[in-house]
């Protein structure tokens, strides 16, 4: 350390952050000059992001270094949150916002001769996930550096995130999104932070010299993981949390023998393949495909973490049975569970713990949460995979599992069939390793996302270890989106309005407040300048598909969105068949009737897994519907269809604040939570939706008469599916007509819609027949409703005045509270 001597002149000299306006373009021209070795002739809008970005990410480094000094110095206990998918969207918005410098900064560079507008423009999205998981955990660091608990993440740095969307001639296609061309101002790498991560080769056993059986595992490829920290820094607080995300990197170690043998090219080749391990997100959503690699990147992942947790705890010379007061790990899907088995093989192999002692330790660490009950969804590893690749956790996981199911069978002597329905071990051919089990058995709670999810894993996937461990030990954390990036960044005119009524921006940090704004529901003056913004947002969506789609839409339509993931569970399928529905309805209307008609715009946008057959004809058939629809002269302005291509976190902060009603429409017991239905009301949209996931709670809290529900319920699922397989279940007439149409040839080849067709008339998992009538009527009583300009924008207004428990410092808390027992440090 520093001799003491030479400590006054490191205060001295100390970095400050920037204060006012003079001192960050100072900073600005700095980093012009110097960082980018450009000047006032040749910066272009690019220049000037980056220039501005180190500016920024300076002043987000001070703050980070005085709360990593503030926390390692209170020495409290902290949470990791793991996660393979942190989906951050752009970073310099937030980060100005977040540390109160975007004043500052927009009038800074204007008077340098930028439009802050632009320089936004110029960065790309850090697309480090796939979908909801991903953003949920996005908005949850936000949350935990804004409510000042000490936590960081947890990840991988993907090369490549997931992948950009661009349609031809209707149909998906993919490429690399390679967002690290122009090196990321807001990731700080410690090449000083390495860690040897060890795969395959084989495990013994030896008796040491205090007669203890010591297993070592030995031999196998080695690879380094290299840190890289992304500062996360909270609204209104000096609290910067950190995002480590590890990077693969060769191991110093070269290949010399293959060297030496004169093999060069093969020598560095295997050293490259060590850097395909974090090279790329798997861009499956709601799937488990049982690759190697992705086994690989969990292992990478979660080794080098809880590497690097250890080594912090060891640094406070606690015994080690204080571990779970210190740390608190969140395992975000299953995707992390190998740090279940990683934390103890650390505790007994290297640590010398006791079995018991250390299998404590591990699950008073460790808690799980799960995001979905999809069976296709769940991970399963190959007993032989799992084995060769990680020999030694695959016989950690035997001993965990012994052990776990000598404990039931002392329970439940006589249910030989609870065994084998509770071992981590599925006695299929291969045999497998069932994550999920490993995951409960593993921790201390488990947590669904939303009620009715919470209730159904109990009642269904996890029924069982409800049986073995008790109630208690599973919970319902409802998910939350952080109001800073989902109102006033997205939305900033309808902030600044809000907080005018207010009287401040708090709502931003206590989001509750704005029940505030509900008297005002009814006041015509504030119905009309929530109209005016509503009405500016959908003009800046119309802007954007000018741009992107190349056709007007009518900005006095109703607005009717559906932007996710496209998946069968998710029924966009259902919504492109309600509008073909619509089309063929306007094509029969008399011109008095067209006068009546309310004239709607349907917006779709998401991607297909690449390999999801079904989804990418969902998305085919939604292009080949636009196509027909909007060239066809009797439609008019009556129907728009858009798909936007490639969406992601930025285009999403253009779409949802333009929508009048946006669409959840899951199979009711299907969608876990939802967390862009959140965001869509948060943002004056009313939702048409299914009593599923989230729809649920947001009907009780801004009331049943301010969303549009329809559908069957989660509980008469099964029933309706068990018909559709035994019996001849008539199709819907209406559902009939549109699948007519189109096997027709109205939108082309029909020949390519035929399984499509035949999911929805055959088995009909998703009960697509089943809802379509009552989806009809729904739309209908939007269609009806959308009319009454009083009546529409006051459930606007009242919906979004009762949002309060949407915001996910709420989640936060909830979580902190009852599963990590952290507490806050304040930054004064
Ligand atoms: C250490 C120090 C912190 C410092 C970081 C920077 O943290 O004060 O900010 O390193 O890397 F304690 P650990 O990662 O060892 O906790
Ligand atoms: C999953 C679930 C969603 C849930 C999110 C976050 O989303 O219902 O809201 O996790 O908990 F399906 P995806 O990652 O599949 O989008």
């Amino acid at each position: 350390s520093i001799p003491s001597e030479s400590r006054q002149l490191w205060q001295k000299f100390g970095v400050k952050e920037f204060g006012g306006k003079e001192e960050f373009q100072q900073e600005f021209i700095r980093h012009v000059e110097t960082t980018l070795a450009r000047s006032i002739y040749n910066c272009d809008d690019l220049a000037a992001y980056q220039a501005a970005s180190q500016a920024i990410r300076d002043r987000l480094i001070v703050a980070w270094n005085k709360t990593q000094q503030k926390h390692t110095t209170k020495d409290r206990k902290r949470v990791y949150y793991l996660s393979l998918e942190f989906l951050m969207g752009r970073a310099m918005d937030n980060a100005m916002l977040n540390a109160g410098i975007k004043d500052i900064t927009k009038s800074g560079v204007a008077d340098l001769g930028f439009k802050i507008e632009d320089l936004l423009e110029q960065e790309p999205d850090a697309a480090l996930g796939n979908g909801g998981l991903g953003r949920l955990a996005a908005c949850f660091i936000d949350s935990i550096a804004s409510t000042n608990y000490p936590g960081w993440g947890y990840g991988l740095r993907y090369q490549y995130g997931i992948f950009k969307q661009r349609i031809v001639d209707g149909y998906q296609v993919e490429s690399p999104d390679y967002w690290l061309t122009f090196s990321n101002p807001w990731e700080i790498p410690r090449y000083e932070i390495q860690i040897d991560i060890m795969f395959y080769g084989y495990t013994r056993k030896y008796t040491n010299d205090d007669g203890k059986v010591v297993h070592v595992w030995e031999g196998g490829e080695q690879v380094q993981a290299v840190a890289y920290d992304v500062p996360v820094p909270g609204y209104g607080t000096e609290t910067t949390n950190n995002l480590r995300l590890w990077a693969s990197k060769p191991t110093r170690e070269f290949d010399f023998e293959k060297f030496n043998a004169g093999d060069y090219e093969s020598s560095v080749r295997e050293s490259q393949k060590a850097e395909t391990i974090s090279a790329v997100l798997y861009p499956n959503d709601n799937f488990y495909s049982g690759k190697e690699l992705r086994l690989k990147q969990q292992y990478f992942w979660v080794a080098a973490s809880l590497n690097d947790i250890v080594r912090r705890f060891k640094k406070t010379h606690r015994p080690w049975k204080e571990f779970p007061d210190q740390v608190a790990i969140q395992l975000n899907d299953t995707h992390p569970t190998l740090a279940v088995v990683e934390l103890q093989r650390i505790l007994i192999d290297m640590e010398g713990v006791e079995w018991d002692a250390a299998w404590n330790i591990v699950t008073n660490t460790f808690g799980y949460t799960n995001h979905t009950v999809l069976p296709e969804a769940l991970e399963k590893w190959p007993v032989p995979l799992f084995t060769n690749l990680l020999p030694r956790h695959m016989e950690i996981i035997y001993e965990i599992n012994l052990f776990f199911l000598q404990k039931v069978e002392k329970m439940f002597p006589k249910e030989r069939d609870l065994l084998a329905r509770v071992s981590i071990i599925e006695e299929s051919t291969p045999q497998q390793v069932r994550m999920a089990y490993l995951a409960i058995i593993g921790s201390h709670k488990v947590n669904g996302v939303a009620e009715l999810h919470s209730e159904l894993i109990k009642t269904t996937i996890f029924k069982d270890f409800v049986t073995i461990y008790g109630p208690d030990k599973f919970m319902n954390v409802t998910n939350g989106i952080t109001p800073r990036r989902w109102l006033h960044q997205a939305n900033p005119k309808l902030s600044d309005l809000i907080a005018s009524k207010v009287g401040s921006y708090d709502f931003l940090k206590d989001l509750n407040l704005l029940k505030k704004i509900e008297p005002l529901a009814h006041d015509p003056k504030f119905q009309d300048e929530w109209v005016t913004i509503k009405k500016f947002n959908k003009a800046r969506l119309a802007a954007h598909i000018k741009q992107s789609n190349g056709f007007e839409v009518n900005v006095n339509a109703l607005f009717d969105v559906q932007v996710k993931r496209i998946h069968e569970y998710k029924r966009q399928q259902m919504n492109i068949f309600g509008v073909i529905h619509r089309y063929l309805s306007i094509k029969a209307m008399t011109k008095e009737e067209k006068k009546e008609a309310t004239p709607r715009v349907c917006i779709f946008g998401g991607k297909s897994a690449p390999g999801y057959y079904m989804a990418k004809t969902i998305i085919k058939l939604i292009n080949a519907v636009s196509e027909v629809v909007n060239a066809d002269a009797d439609v008019g302005d009556l129907l728009k269809v858009v798909f936007i291509a490639d969406y992601n976190v930025s285009k999403a902060e253009i779409i949802v604040p333009a929508s009048d009603i946006s669409q959840h429409i899951s199979t009711a017991g299907t969608e876990a939570s939802g967390t862009s239905n959140m965001k869509f009301v948060l943002n004056g949209g009313l939702i048409l939706g299914t009593v599923d996931g989230a729809n649920i709670e947001i009907t009780r809290e801004v009331g049943e008469n301010n969303i549009f529900l329809f559908g069957h319920l989660a509980e008469s699922v099964e029933d309706l599916r068990h018909k559709h397989r035994f019996s001849d279940v008539p199709l819907d007439p209406n559902l009939e007509k549109v699948f007519n149409a189109i096997e027709s040839g109205t939108f082309g080849d029909p020949n390519i819609y035929v399984s499509l067709i035949s999911s929805v008339t055959g088995s009909d998992y998703y009960l697509v027949s089943d809802d379509f009538q009552s989806y009809l009527d729904a739309q209908k009583l939007v269609d009806q409703d959308f009319k009454n300009k009083d009546t529409w924008v006051s459930r606007s207004i009242t919906a979004v005045a009762n949002m309060g428990f949407f915001s996910s410092d709420r989640a936060i808390d909830e979580y902190a509270e009852s599963i990590w027992n952290v507490e806050p440090i304040s930054m004064e």
